[in-house]
């Protein structure tokens, strides 16, 4: 049997805490293993889950530095928001890549540096940079933040003196003046991703790059529509990974699993083959984002008896349901393109957000959802707010509603367990 390679030298050259490191790694392998690997007549093709998830701080990492290293790629970018477009930086060569931000961490030297009462998400990668145990973190080139949540933006000041970062301003109302000033933003950029990288955007590599991420999109919404199916062809909980797994694997060759995932999907549809049996409760999910290790609701609900058919999320239908118009021919063209297509996210910062409501709804039926499940993030004033709107629209719709807010410790798991069978008793 070949050697099993040891990456703690590279982790080592990155600056990382190696033991740190290793207990992390040893607690989301078993949560892995726990929630996961139990799941009853996954879909073969998840398998490329299992890889994505053993590679995640490892394999991958390696691959992209070596990719670095051998002038095939030029810079790493890391990003927390889907509102930082993917194309820009694989035209320039670069490597688009979502930072961690899904378990707590190091969280007294966070509280240093950012108030207690802050959400989880932000605490996490402030913890995560802090206590050096993230590889994505620390192989990155440059950090591009957003002006979004109040959180995210102070926290970014102080995540600006552990990184070097650019923060894009993201507008919070959707109207024709705004898009004007994002797709300047958008072009800004462009210009300093270009400089970053030291790569001129050319039309055919932005073409290229638009593409491909197209191509990854419709991927997702090819899978995303077997869900619809009662039985459900795939769980919750491999659902989002495909999407989590979306913002760190190499493009192409996760656009390839997802379409053998979404092929294999499809013919359990047609065989009437499901993870749990017909008529099991069927869950929408909407909220906060769920970054990886972030898997607790979804695992409670399944384990509940449920199943979650659908995600209106960022790390759900927000990130892939909207492709960029590829018949742009000239930079500024396709840059404007791109900057439509983002500008169609309606993240809870933007005011007002009826158009969210309407797709929390428009999903809730073509999945023939039986419940919604709303979820907001501790300390998360946006979608908490927001969770009353999504409860009127709901209501309006006939369709059952609970909320949540909740962070990342197991503490309140027990009792979400019990509210969540009784949600699902009720519908
Ligand atoms: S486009 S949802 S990924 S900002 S949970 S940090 S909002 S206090 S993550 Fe998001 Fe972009 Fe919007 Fe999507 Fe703030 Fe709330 Fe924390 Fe949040």
């Amino acid at each position: 049997m070949a050697e099993e390679f040891d990456f703690h030298p590279m982790w080592e050259s990155l600056g990382m805490n190696l033991a740190d490191h290793d207990m992390l790694l040893g607690a989301v392998g078993q949560m892995y293993g726990d929630m996961f690997l139990p799941q009853n007549n996954r879909p073969k093709s998840t398998s490329y889950l299992d890889f994505v998830a053993t590679n995640i701080h490892s394999g991958r990492i390696k691959e992209m530095l070596d990719k670095k290293e051998a002038g095939e790629a030029t810079k790493i970018v890391g990003s927390f928001c889907v509102y930082v477009p993917e194309e820009i930086v694989l035209a320039c060569d670069g490597i688009p890549v979502g930072l961690c931000s899904g378990a707590d961490w190091a969280t007294d030297k966070v509280e240093e540096h950012l108030p207690r009462n802050t959400c989880p998400l932000i605490k996490s990668f402030a913890g995560f940079k802090l206590g050096e145990v993230c590889p994505y973190i620390e192989s990155s080139d440059l950090v591009v933040g957003e002006n979004t949540c109040d959180g995210k933006k102070k926290a970014y000041e102080f995540f600006a003196t552990q990184k070097n970062m650019y923060v894009m301003d993201i507008p919070n109302v959707h109207d024709e003046s705004t898009l004007v000033t994002w797709k300047a933003e958008v072009k800004k950029l462009a210009a300093k991703i270009e400089e970053e990288c030291g790569v001129k955007i050319t039309p055919e590599r932005l073409k290229a790059a638009i593409h491909a991420v197209n191509e990854k999109r419709r991927a997702l919404q090819r899978l995303a529509a077997t869900r619809a199916a009662d039985p459900a062809p795939i769980s919750g909980l491999d659902s989002l990974l495909t999407v989590q797994a979306a913002f760190m694997d190499d493009t192409p060759r996760l656009t390839g699993a997802i379409n053998d995932m979404a092929a294999e999907c499809e013919q359990r549809v047609e065989a009437g083959e499901g993870v749990a049996p017909k008529g099991t409760k069927r869950i929408l999910y909407t909220g906060t984002p769920m970054a990886v290790p972030n898997w607790k609701l979804f695992n409670l609900i399944e384990k509940a008896g449920g199943v979650v058919v659908g995600e209106e999320s960022c790390t759900g239908s927000r990130y892939y349901k909207d492709l960029v118009d590829e018949s742009g021919e000239t930079i500024d063209e396709m840059l404007d393109a791109i900057a439509e297509r983002y500008f169609k996210i309606n993240c809870a910062v933007f005011t007002p957000n009826d158009q969210r409501m309407k797709d929390i709804v428009q999903m809730a039926k073509d999945l023939h959802a039986d419940g919604i499940v709303d979820v907001a993030l501790q300390f998360c004033t946006l979608y908490e707010m927001e969770s009353f709107a999504v409860e009127k629209a709901a209501e309006e719709a006939g369709i059952p509603f609970m909320h949540i807010t909740t962070d990342y410790a197991g503490e309140d798991a027990g009792q979400l367990q019990t509210r969540i069978e009784a949600f699902l008793e009720t519908i």
